[in-house]
């Protein structure tokens, strides 16, 4: 007679709090125990020499979303969380995107329908490209209650973006309504100029993209939205942080005691402009924005990472084809820069690069990298304590590590759908040896075992963690949350 379904023996627990020796037992999808000489499993596994760890939680990925400026969606949802399994996750928040002029509601259904094919769990930030009224007041609200509680928004892309006064709108029903604002923080006016001027003096190539948009487009974007979500006292996350200046902005908001929340992306550790300098075709797999920066960034990124300033890392997986005719090149084969799809593939390789660069290069140590590749996206995104930890009463979603095997990332390797990766050729140490997905093993040092539809969908709750402080930079309160405050 078996105890549990899957006993773990012999590994070193990693939390983001602590680090025990100790075995976990798990029955019907959860942790049940952790302890010493557990009673038999059904399956077991050994993991001696080796880190379990909570699953990794990647909350920002583009799989299978239509794309507003041009070019199609390389992976499907089977594909996407695939990749994302045998890279060490079992959860990703990905998004159900709306462009302007359209309703939210049938967008949403739609990517609910094609998400069930998914093989970890998911959920969705909901872009909002349109915020009119009816879906401010009608739609947003409705999906937010059915666990939508999260919006994203930009501040750039000529079919996405919006003004400080639509941006107002979106963190007041965020605020009513409990949900978190993420935010792509660039200023578009300033990189609609450069690029103009950049491209009348025909500099094309991608390396211009780098020009476009310089690290100062991204620092005053970034304050202005933190000026905003100050005004009506609602906390935000600011996506891929990608340079010093815009860390520094953020980090004097934290000191002033506000709640202004971000992570980075593995692109910001490992990729420079110098990626983007070279014949176009080659250099439009490094074109994603906010644009790789230099060395310099890099460690300023991994500074604030130490700081606590940036506090999670995710993949930013926005994976567009070379050689389709509706990937990167969807313009045509000569596009200029300002053309070429945005975004690189990064699911699966996410957390061996950041334990890579970050732990084994000493610039981290262990629990830091438990915090930023899985318990603060938990915590953050209301998905805490089912999600990000090694508890009892957690869902089993663990990610058993190899530290010591040394991997070349390569194209072949990789289980996504996209044609390409960034991070050819390069190297790391650590490398997920088994992922469990509630309790199922979807990925075993080489063996994929993922199964279409295991994924569920997590509907989030209201949560504490993003509670507005109550302190507002005027007596009028321009949110009144209950009808009875004066
Ligand atoms: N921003 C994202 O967050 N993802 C892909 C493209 C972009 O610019
Ligand atoms: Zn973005
Ligand atoms: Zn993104």
């Amino acid at each position: 007679m078996s105890d549990f379904d899957l006993v773990i023996r012999g590994g070193t627990v990693v939390n983001a709090a602590e680090i025990s020796k100790c075995e976990v037992g798990i029955k019907e999808g959860r942790i049940v125990a952790l302890g010493e000489m557990l009673g038999p499993g059904k399956q077991e596994i050994d993991a001696t020499g080796k880190f379990v760890m909570p699953g990794g939680i990647d909350s920002h990925c583009h799989i299978d979303q239509r794309s507003s400026g041009g070019g199609r969606n390389a992976e499907t949802f089977l594909s996407g969380t695939r990749s994302a399994a045998c890279g060490g996750t079992t959860t990703i928040i990905c998004f159900a995107a709306q462009e302007k002029g359209e309703l939210l509601t049938p967008i949403v259904e739609d990517y609910h329908e094609r998400a069930k094919e998914s093989c970890i769990d998911y959920s969705f930030h909901l872009i909002i490209s349109d915020p009119s009224d009816q879906v401010m007041n009608d739609e947003v609200p409705k999906l937010i209650d059915q666990g939508h509680r999260s919006l994203k928004i930009f501040m750039t892309y000529p079919r996405n973006r919006l003004n400080d006064a639509e941006i107002l709108k979106v963190l007041e029903t965020a605020k009513r309504k409990q949900a978190l604002v993420c935010v792509h923080a660039e200023n578009h006016d300033a990189i609609m100029y450069m690029t103009e001027k950049l491209l009348a003096a025909e500099n094309n190539s991608t390396k211009f993209h780098a020009w476009a948009k310089p690290p100062l487009v991204e620092r005053e974007a970034v304050h202005r939205v933190i000026m905003l979500s100050e005004l009506l006292d609602v906390p935000i996350q600011i996506f891929h942080v990608s340079c010093e200046e815009a860390a520094e902005e953020i980090r004097r908001a934290q000191q002033r005691g506000l709640k202004i929340f971000s992570e980075t992306c593995p692109q910001y550790f490992v990729l420079t402009e110098r990626d983007l300098d070279r014949d176009q075709r080659e250099g439009a797999k490094f074109v994603c924005s906010p644009a790789p920066r230099t060395e310099g960034d890099q460690e300023a990124v991994w500074d604030h990472v130490r700081l606590g300033t940036i506090g999670n890392v995710t993949s930013d997986h926005a994976p567009y084809n070379i050689d389709e005719l509706e990937g990167k090149f969807w313009a045509g084969d000569n596009a200029p820069f300002s053309q070429i799809a945005n975004g690189v593939p990064g699911l699966e390789t996410r957390m061996p690069i950041t334990f890579s660069e970050g732990v084994v290069k000493g610039r981290i140590d262990l629990q830091t990298f438990v915090a930023i590749t899985s318990t603060n996206a938990a915590r953050l995104f209301g998905l805490y304590p089912k999600k990000g930890t090694i508890s009892v009463g957690a869902d089993a979603d663990i990610c058993i590590w190899d530290a010591e095997k040394d991997v070349t990332i390569t194209q072949d390797i990789l289980h996504h759908d996209t044609d390409y990766t960034p991070f050819e050729g390069l190297q790391v140490t650590g490398w997920p040896f088994i992922t469990i997905s509630r309790g199922k093993i979807v990925w075993e040092n080489g063996d994929v075992r993922c199964e279409a539809g295991w994924g569920k969908f997590l509907a989030r709750d209201p949560y504490d963690y993003i509670e507005p402080r109550g302190i507002l930079p005027t007596p009028f309160d321009p949110v009144v949350l209950t009808t009875n405050k004066k």
